[in-house]
């Protein structure tokens, strides 16, 4: 299907509240702003990946720990640029009766980190990585957005401390990797972003950003990750002894990936007119078998798409779908929308022959295989699956940038919903002409990878220090 011609990218807003509620991830109707419940689409894909990061953080010995909900107002306030960043954005419990105000987490520095300081003696405690998968609540003053921008919002937080600097900076490459690792799997294009001082985490040296492409032209950020320097350890007093015996204070990252903003990533890179396109990892169901019932035969075919189904329910999550109040038509439609990755169709002529049509979601490619062949073949197309929707999204990311000179360009890009590459002086002024004059923001500068300026700044022609990416955002 072309581009022009696709609602997808034609109104995607629509598209996207139509299929989040069609395909049972979200249901949007809770009449609490930025509130939602997830639907068991939506908790099932929740939690693998929720698995899938959690278990490359064990595997790179991040500990997982629970921590509380609250903070008290007097730990929130000890980093003073965090408290700027934060203060308006806290839901409070006001508990009455002149007892102290709680705060809930926006994000959990302020909770964790008093304990690090009980915790951290010395060199030998460091290095500290902790993680935990929890919700976390922010009063987004922007308009809240399904999935994109929530005020509840499912993430996984890691939080790690660090003899010096150089170990806290390897820290982020390793945490860059493992989110780098995650995304993959789930086939998201995107791009890595040194974000611009004035829009870095409140308390950070430094943030880079996962931002992924999304149809209308906003970029999503689904992953952050920043090197907080000692700012915090400061102001929370964790000390250590060193190993020349002297007292230092350490040096932390913290980084956070978020699961909304991930689902939503993976439902509008991959999704098409028809719903859902899920990459095998996170379908719910993976394979679904849809039995073709001739009259007077209906026995054969089903006992026979039962044999199949035993076949691959082992390796596959398979659901067999042998209603007979709707027609094969309407099961097709039913678990395209649901964005199940192969479906296998069996009619007379399939029992016959002793075969089965297999039909992969995302090209809608339909084969005939043999009994014989067909787990071998299932395991081939779910594969051929991840890595073109992978590869789709890859290339999608890449061609959405182009390069820009000037204002008129710029604008021209944003305009027909693309991400715009330029030479950046790196003035707050040019970066606040660039937001004013053509709603663009500058997300950033590549962090995995080098660019040099290739002419005068775009906003006023001043002299580039850097090559940045301009876009519309969530
Ligand atoms: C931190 N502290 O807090 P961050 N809706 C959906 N997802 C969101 C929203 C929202 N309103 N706000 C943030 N996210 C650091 C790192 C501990 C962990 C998601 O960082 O404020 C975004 O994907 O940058 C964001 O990249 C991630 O949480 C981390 O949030």
């Amino acid at each position: 299907m072309s581009v022009s011609a696709s609602k997808k990218f034609e109104n995607f807003s629509e598209w996207f509240d139509d299929v989040i509620f069609r395909a049972r991830i979200v249901d949007n109707r809770f009449p609490v702003k930025g509130f939602s419940v997830y639907l068991e689409n939506g908790a099932f894909m929740l939690d693998v990946i929720k698995k899938l990061l959690e278990d490359e953080l064990e595997k790179t010995g991040h500990k997982k720990m629970y921590f509380p909900l609250v903070t008290s107002e007097e730990l929130f306030r000890k980093e003073a640029e965090h408290i700027k960043g934060f203060s308006k954005e806290v839901f409070v419990i006001d508990q009455g009766s002149g007892e102290q105000k709680l705060i809930i987490r926006p994000t959990s520095e302020t909770i964790m980190y008093p304990m690090f300081k009980l915790w951290i003696r010395s060199h030998a405690d460091l290095p500290l990585k902790v993680h935990q998968s929890v919700n976390v609540y922010r009063r987004e003053t922007k308009a809240t957005r399904a999935l994109y921008r929530v005020r509840e919002i499912p993430w996984n937080e890691a939080h790690t401390v660090h003899e010096n600097a150089a170990e806290a900076e390897k820290q982020v490459r390793e945490a860059m990797q493992i989110y780098e690792t995650v995304l993959k799997k789930l086939c998201i294009g995107y791009i890595i972003l040194k974000r611009p001082d004035f829009d870095k985490f409140a308390g950070a040296v430094y943030s880079i950003a996962f931002d992924a492409w999304n149809p209308d032209g906003k970029v999503n950020q689904v992953a952050t990750i920043h090197n907080l320097g000692r700012n915090f350890a400061k102001a929370y007093e964790i000390e250590f002894e060193k190993r020349d015996g002297s007292r230092g204070t350490p040096y932390q990252t913290c980084y956070g990936f978020g699961f909304s903003r991930v689902i939503a990533a993976i439902i509008a890179q991959h999704g098409d007119d028809r719903g859902l396109v899920l990459p095998p990892v996170v379908a719910p169901t993976q394979v679904v078998i849809i039995p073709i019932l001739f009259k007077g035969q209906e026995k054969q075919i089903l006992d026979y798409a039962s044999k199949v189904r035993d076949m691959l329910a082992g390796r596959w999550r398979t659901v067999l779908d042998d209603r007979d109040d709707i027609t094969p038509g309407e099961k097709f439609y039913h678990w395209e929308l649901m964005g199940v990755p192969v479906r296998v169709e069996i009619g007379p002529k399939e029992v016959v022959e002793s075969s089965v049509t297999l039909a992969r979601r995302d090209t809608l490619e339909r084969v005939k295989v043999s009994l014989d062949e067909l787990v071998g073949k299932v395991d081939e197309l779910m594969r051929a699956i991840e890595s073109n929707l992978l590869e789709r999204s890859r290339r999608m990311m890449l061609s959405v940038i182009s390069d820009a000179n000037n204002m008129e360009e710029i604008k021209k890009i944003l305009k027909e919903r693309r991400i715009a590459r330029i030479n950046w002086c790196g003035s707050i002024e040019c970066a606040e002409k660039l937001k004013d004059e053509v709603g663009g923001e500058v997300r950033g500068e590549r962090y995995d990878i080098v660019e040099k300026p290739f002419g005068p700044c775009a906003v006023r022609r001043g002299e580039a220090r850097s090559v940045v990416y301009v876009a519309r955002s969530y």
